[in-house]
């Protein structure tokens, strides 16, 4: 198990998880120093080139950024309803209208298409949609997303599109959500609509993002929405994605031809907190838990052991042909991989008995100990991408993978209109040199995304944490590319890796 991100200030505290948040602070501020030399670095390439159909992109997530929040026939999401309650967000902040990307659509096209990337990875707003999330249609939503899909083209820029990025309509949460097993059947109705309004044009679709992040912030902490806090229903909402995927990919390759239908994962490699046999074990465990538990019912088309014998009672009813119909329903993974973590052993934590952590507790950009953290509280840990990238390959039978989110929020300041963010320019090319690592040792990546193509509403954190190619000045919508977006550019049209101590049109 691991802490839910921090909301900062505005947050309620949540006394069954301080203690152990309290005791990992206390034990990472040793362990980081420990065993950080242990782990390398991986190697600088002098030059490191990607193949010439190699997707490189940005990815967005509909309420991060579309605002329009009830504009056009739109229904409510549960983020929609989530931002409303008290102390859940920072600063008590809402996506009402976020970048306002929803009426600027263009404009962020032309950005997309000025940083070079040859790919973008959005997601569609189910309640856009279907505002009661089933049954009655609307289609100037739907238009919308016809709009956005035409201007992409027409700019050469293929379009990735992700089915649901956590924004479910309101009205079904009312229902149950996807704690109930008919949520399947709704999200399977709800593909088939974009589907079919998309599917002469998109050729790459992914079916959920992040189900475990999902499953884990908004049903288990209640950090994100619906802010349920209940082991079963976590687990059970786990176990109802892997059969939407399964549903969602069988409706899609059911309508379609030469569509490349993927799942998009949360991975998250787990380390010892200490070199002992006792954390060792809790890592594994971890790994589990985190990687596993989605990977090897997709993958093997069973749970894993032991977390699947430890979870006991908390497991989820699995019925007869559950793990047949999952087993195998995707074409690739997409990778989301950000940082590590840390596990220890923890006997009061109950059923498996592990706690994990990988943020500093301050939640600040910061340097601890030689090692960069993120304006996240996040290890800046490149090492970790190939991994995750690795453990595709060596233990879940090499699929082919996109990279679907990499990427780190920084302080960045607007100075004289200009945004001088080597730190992420520095993130993003030691995560690349990673990635190509992986391909160079046969994994099968096919794309790369940054997240993000430009700040938006970070969930409970709202408009704190920047992790945008382009800065936003959210007052007054102003879009500047910030010198890592001029780097991208670099890298997407020449497809070598630029240096770090790039000084290209982004310095003047
Ligand atoms: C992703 N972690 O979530 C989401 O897909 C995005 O919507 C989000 O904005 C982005 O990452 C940045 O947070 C994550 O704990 C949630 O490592 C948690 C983790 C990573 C990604």
């Amino acid at each position: 198990m691991r802490a839910p991100r921090r909301a900062g200030r505005g947050s309620r505290g949540r006394v069954p998880t301080l203690f152990p948040i309290l005791a990992a602070a206390c034990m990472i501020r040793h362990e980081y120093r420990r065993d950080r030399n242990v782990l390398e670095k991986g190697p600088r390439m002098s030059e490191v080139q990607f193949p010439d159909d190699f997707s490189f992109g940005a990815a967005t997530a509909a309420y991060q950024i579309e605002g329009a929040w009830n504009e056009d026939g739109k229904g409510p999401s549960v983020w929609d309803t989530f931002v409303r309650r008290r102390g859940r967000i920072w600063q008590a902040q809402r996506g009402d209208v976020a970048v306002d990307h929803y009426h600027r659509y263009r404009e962020d096209v032309a950005l997309l298409a000025g940083l070079g990337a040859n790919a973008y990875r959005f997601s569609v707003s189910w309640p856009r949609v279907l505002p009661e999330g089933r049954g009655a249609l609307n289609e100037r939503g739907l238009d919308f997303y016809r709009r956005l899909v035409d201007e992409l083209l027409s700019a050469g820029i293929t379009p990735f599109v992700t089915l649901y990025h956590w924004d479910l309509p309101q009205t079904l949460q009312e229902r149950g959500g996807f704690a109930e097993r008919d949520c399947i059947g709704w999200y399977a109705d709800y593909v088939r609509i974009v589907v079919d309004a998309l599917g002469d044009r998109v050729k790459h679709w992914i079916t959920l993002n992040e189900p475990w992040v999902n499953a884990v912030s908004g049903f288990l902490f209640g950090d994100h929405a619906p802010g349920i806090r209940n082991p079963w229903t976590a687990l059970r909402v786990a176990h109802n994605f892997l059969l939407a995927n399964a549903a969602g990919y069988e409706v899609i390759k059911g309508r379609t031809s030469g569509s490349s239908v993927g799942v998009t994962l949360s991975l998250i490699p787990v380390y010892p907190m200490r070199q002992n046999d006792r954390d060792r074990a809790a890592a594994r465990m971890a790994n589990q838990f985190a990687n596993d538990l989605f990977l090897d019912p997709l993958c093997h088309g069973s749970f894993p052991e032991p977390l699947w014998r430890r979870l006991g009672v908390l497991r989820p009813r699995v019925r007869p042909g559950d793990m047949e119909a999952i087993k195998g329903r995707f074409d690739f993974i997409g990778v989301n991989n950000y940082t590590r973590e840390r596990a220890f052993s923890a006997p009061w934590i109950p059923f498996i008995g592990v706690w994990m952590t990988g943020r500093n507790p301050d939640g600040h950009e910061h340097v601890d100990q030689g090692v960069q953290f993120t304006s996240m509280g996040w290890e800046v840990f490149p090492h970790g991408m190939y991994e995750a990238l690795m453990l595709i390959k060596e233990r879940y039978g090499n699929p082919p993978i996109y990279v679907t989110e990499n990427g780190a929020a920084f302080e960045d300041r607007l100075e004289d209109g200009r945004v001088r963010d080597s730190k992420r320019l520095s993130y993003l090319h030691d995560y690349l040199v990673e990635v190509r690592r992986a391909m160079d040792e046969g994994a099968d990546v096919r794309g790369y995304f940054v997240w993000s193509l430009m700040d938006n509403f970070e969930w409970a954190f709202g408009y704190s944490k920047r992790f945008g190619l382009v800065h936003v000045d959210f007052p007054s919508q102003r879009r500047t590319v910030k010198e890592s977006g001029h780097w991208f550019r670099e890298l997407a049209t020449s497809r070598r890796l630029p240096s770090v101590d790039y000084r290209g049109n982004g310095r003047g």
